[in-house]
């Protein structure tokens, strides 16, 4: 209850903060994109993680104002972004599966764009993949919605929920990330990198793009650049920062 009233002001008054982490193109260490990872550092409470966070925000109505400063925040900072000469760059968001559910998402996301002068192409969705979500026939519109936007879709810890052949072929997803337990094992254990071959072949044919999340080791990296895993993330590459590092990432590029 406490937690809820000091989240509402926090909201109110910009106190919550984004930190980004890149996502690479593995085979040539070009940065693709950013995720957007929601902190909280609240005076009263210390650092409250996200996951708490979005519990207590749906749990006291509210949900939809989190999700609206999460992604005007991170749109805006993209633009920004844009405008200092890193066009290229896209924004992936994570969407939680009540708010994806709603029916007012794609509403929201058409705002936001417009509101931030963000073009809908540099923006991700990541879903994750929730038994509930796939199983209504609504989620199948909600997505076209969203698609019928301009923005792409991820399909987020992949291989941990319950997707079947069958969602994966009708849903229209542009990308899938590979969970970080099947990353973890991938140096030592011959059937995860079977598992994860497996994953990036069935990907490819239904034309989704890979990203392995949670790379942590070299040779991890090194298997899944055999494999020929498009994008990856994860500490090894770089760890989730606050805007100014970022910034400094960015320049170190040009
Ligand atoms: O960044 P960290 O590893 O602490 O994130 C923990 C979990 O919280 C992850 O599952 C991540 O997807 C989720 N998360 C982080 N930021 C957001 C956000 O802005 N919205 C939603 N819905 N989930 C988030
Ligand atoms: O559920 P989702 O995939 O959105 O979760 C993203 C979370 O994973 C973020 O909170 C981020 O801090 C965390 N993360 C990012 N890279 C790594 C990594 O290499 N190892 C581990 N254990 N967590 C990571
Ligand atoms: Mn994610
Ligand atoms: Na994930």
């Amino acid at each position: 209850q406490k937690l809820a009233v000091s989240l509402q002001a926090a909201i109110e008054q910009d106190r919550l903060a984004l930190h980004y982490q890149p996502i690479f193109r593995l085979n040539s260490g070009a940065i693709e994109s950013v995720e957007a990872l929601l902190r909280w550092h609240s005076a009263e409470h210390g650092v409250v993680s996200p996951l708490e966070l979005i519990a207590v925000a749906e749990s006291h109505g509210l949900a939809h104002r989190l999700n609206d400063w999460v992604l005007s925040q991170a749109c805006r900072q993209l633009h920004s972004w844009h405008q200092a000469g890193f066009d290229w760059l896209k924004v992936n968001v994570n969407i939680s599966p009540n708010i994806f559910m709603d029916g007012e998402l794609a509403g929201t996301v058409s705002r936001v764009l417009h509101q931030s002068g963000l073009d809908a192409s540099s923006l991700v969705l990541e879903i994750t993949e929730d038994t509930s979500l796939w199983d209504t026939a609504g989620s199948l519109d909600i997505l076209q919605e969203l698609r019928e936007l301009g923005i792409e879709i991820a399909l987020d810890d992949f291989g941990t929920g319950y997707s079947s052949f069958s969602h994966l072929r009708q849903l229209p997803l542009n990308k899938l990330k590979i969970d970080k337990s099947f990353v973890a094992d991938l140096a030592t254990d011959p059937r995860a990198v079977s598992l994860v071959k497996t994953i990036i072949s069935l990907a490819e044919s239904l034309d989704m793009t890979v990203t392995a999340e949670g790379i942590e080791l070299p040779e991890q990296q090194a298997q899944l650049q055999l494999l020929g895993c498009e994008l990856g993330q994860g500490y090894l590459l770089a760890r989730p920062m606050p805007v100014e590092d970022m910034d400094l990432l960015l320049q170190d590029r040009l």
